[in-house]
């Protein structure tokens, strides 16, 4: 995209989408969603709407204006290339059986945080809908016109969870109510939230952050690699963990205690 070529800056570019998907969605006519309502429609969004912020001990990103989920019109439809289709409500995944786990989500954008997450695994669900041989990835659908796609071998890997629970509470609107993706190894944008379907294909689909900006379908965290958004478009090698690299020795800089 030549907006990033120009200047890389995410926020600057999230913010001119905000806009620019405000100004848009007075023009066109809803578009029919493959799941629920898409608040990306909303013409009189309000003030709150769920937007970037920076709280203590967490991070909220969230790429498009949005109010939240309206549970009077969430469900969650999973299909595709399965054998048995099904929309399952809210309280369908409480029926799961509860997996409770500590783990790290880790942005782009060189910040991390942790969490207790509880939910379910993916392979509750696999052994609902049950996928054909030929259904080898799986597509997430937001209700913030946001989206993921992965393999499905991904998604059976240990530590892989679709919360409904964050720190012993019910998920909040900000960190993806009623239900999102937990998956330790990607970075953050692959951890989808608000998620309003689940659809398996033969092919691999495309991602929000790699339509949009300059980030990978794949996003697995690669060790020894950070994103400074101040250090033009590069990864840059870090030495071992995030507490030392070699900005610390550019020329006339105060030397580190040892
Ligand atoms: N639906 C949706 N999921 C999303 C996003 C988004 O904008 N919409 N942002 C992603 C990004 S870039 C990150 S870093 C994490 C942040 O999760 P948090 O807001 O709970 O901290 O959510 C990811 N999942
Ligand atoms: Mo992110």
């Amino acid at each position: 995209m030549a907006f990033f070529k120009e200047k890389w800056n995410r926020r600057a570019f999230l913010k001119t989408v905000s806009l620019a998907t405000l100004a848009l969605s007075t023009m066109f006519a809803p578009r029919q969603g493959f799941a629920t309502v898409d608040f990306q429609q909303n013409k009189n969004i309000p003030k709150n709407y769920i937007q970037n912020r920076d709280v203590p001990g967490f991070y909220i990103r969230s790429a498009n204006p949005f109010m939240g989920v309206d549970m009077s019109q969430w469900g969650l439809p999973v299909r595709g290339l399965v054998e048995r289709p099904r929309t399952f409500t809210y309280e369908d995944l409480f029926g799961f059986p509860v997996v409770s786990q500590i783990s790290r989500l880790k942005c782009v954008e060189c910040w991390s945080a942790k969490a207790v997450w509880e939910g379910f695994r993916f392979k509750n669900l696999v052994d609902q809908v049950r996928p054909k041989p030929s259904a080898r990835y799986v597509y997430f659908q937001s209700a913030d016109s946001y989206y993921e796609s992965y393999s499905l071998d991904e998604l059976l890997r240990p530590r892989v969870l679709l919360v409904l629970r964050m720190n012993g509470q019910s998920l909040s609107r900000d960190h993806g109510f009623p239900l999102r993706l937990i998956a330790p190894f990607k970075y953050g944008y692959k951890n989808v939230k608000y998620i309003t379907g689940i659809e398996f294909t033969d092919s691999r689909k495309r991602n929000y952050w790699a339509d949009y900006g300059p980030y990978s379908v794949d996003g697995t965290i690669q060790p020894g690699i950070d994103h400074p958004l101040d250090f033009k478009k590069k990864p840059l090698p870090i030495n071992g963990g995030e507490v030392f690299h070699f900005f610390d020795r550019r020329p006339g800089a105060p030397k580190t205690r040892s």
